[in-house]
């Protein structure tokens, strides 16, 4: 088993996000993270849909699964009930998660499946060169609303409070060293963790910029946030104009979904043996 360090946790593969894409400061966070919380490299997958959010796959030297557009949190799920040794972290877009991949994110939140989601929420589809994205503003003009987004944003956060996630933040890619401090907090906490991160698209989203976010954000821990009142996390989820609260919304410590499979609460499906025998009794019994 090899801990993580700062150089063995980066690979070789030439870097392709625009010059001041915020991916950058995800990366870094990652990287620190993973280095400060000491999981040897062996122990972490990393799993990616598709957009810009997914080349993360290519710069981090630790496992991973570049999967398929909208589908992490199903990918996620089952390599942490086949192996719940492994610690899962997947990167989405807000495209992929929110849009594509919307159905699997209630069910995640509420099952509390022992995955950490980190979105990047740049607000529009980067990889296919600007596109509205549901968590696009309400006016946002682009080739898809040449007029303006018409309808009102995806909010992520009151989605996964709606459905009893039970670790709730935001980032931003603004403030690396918060932005790791959350990534750490929810890689520890045992559950389902999602942190909505405002990562800046530097190329094609003009309005949520670094200038648009360093205005406006705060954080939740400097104004004594309790993060166990649900009531209150929903009040904050709902603050988005001249002040944005960035920090943990929620917290809350229940069973986890594993706890609910008695064939592999104990012991992972991996290290359980696939015995032949068994799967004809079972064909037997079902005939
Ligand atoms: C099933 C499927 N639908 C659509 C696409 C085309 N596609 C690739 S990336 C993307 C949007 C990416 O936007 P987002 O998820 O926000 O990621 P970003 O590039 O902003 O990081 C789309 C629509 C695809 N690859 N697969
Ligand atoms: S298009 Fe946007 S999200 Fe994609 S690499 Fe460039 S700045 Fe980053
Ligand atoms: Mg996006």
């Amino acid at each position: 088993m090899e801990l993580p360090t700062r150089s063995n946790v980066k690979t070789n593969e030439t870097n392709t996000w625009c010059p001041g894409c915020g991916n950058f400061g995800v990366l870094r966070a990652l990287q620190s993270a993973l280095v400060d919380l000491k999981i040897p490299r062996e122990q972490v997958v990393l799993v990616t849909g598709i957009g810009c959010h997914g080349k993360i796959f290519n710069y981090l030297n630790v496992n991973g699964f570049h999967g398929i557009h909208g589908r992490v949190l199903p990918v996620m799920t089952g390599i942490k009930l086949a192996n719940q040794d492994l610690t899962v972290i997947g990167h989405a877009g807000d495209g992929d998660q929110y849009d594509e991949g919307i159905g699997h994110f209630p069910h995640a939140a509420r099952r509390n499946v022992d995955v950490k989601l980190f979105t990047h929420d740049n607000k529009v589809y980067g990889l296919t060169t600007g596109q509205t994205a549901p968590t696009s503003i309400k006016g946002y003009v682009s080739k898809t609303t040449p007029l303006g987004a018409f309808p009102p944003r995806l909010e992520p956060l009151k989605i996964a409070l709606a459905s009893n996630a039970s670790f709730v933040a935001r980032g931003w890619v603004g403030d690396v060293d918060h932005l790791k401090e959350l990534m750490k907090a929810a890689i520890q906490h045992r559950g389902f963790a999602l942190i909505d991160m405002l990562q800046v698209c530097f190329t094609f989203n003009r309005v949520q910029n670094y200038q648009f976010y360093r205005d406006r954000v705060y954080k939740l821990e400097a104004e004594g946030h309790d993060t166990s009142d649900y009531y209150a996390a929903i009040q904050r989820a709902d603050e988005w104009g001249e002040k944005i609260p960035i920090g943990i919304f929620y917290k809350e410590d229940r069973p986890i979904y594993r706890s609910s499979l008695p064939q592999i609460e104990k012991t992972p499906l991996v290290k359980q043996s696939l015995k032949v025998e068994k799967f004809s009794e079972l064909l037997q019994e079902l005939m």
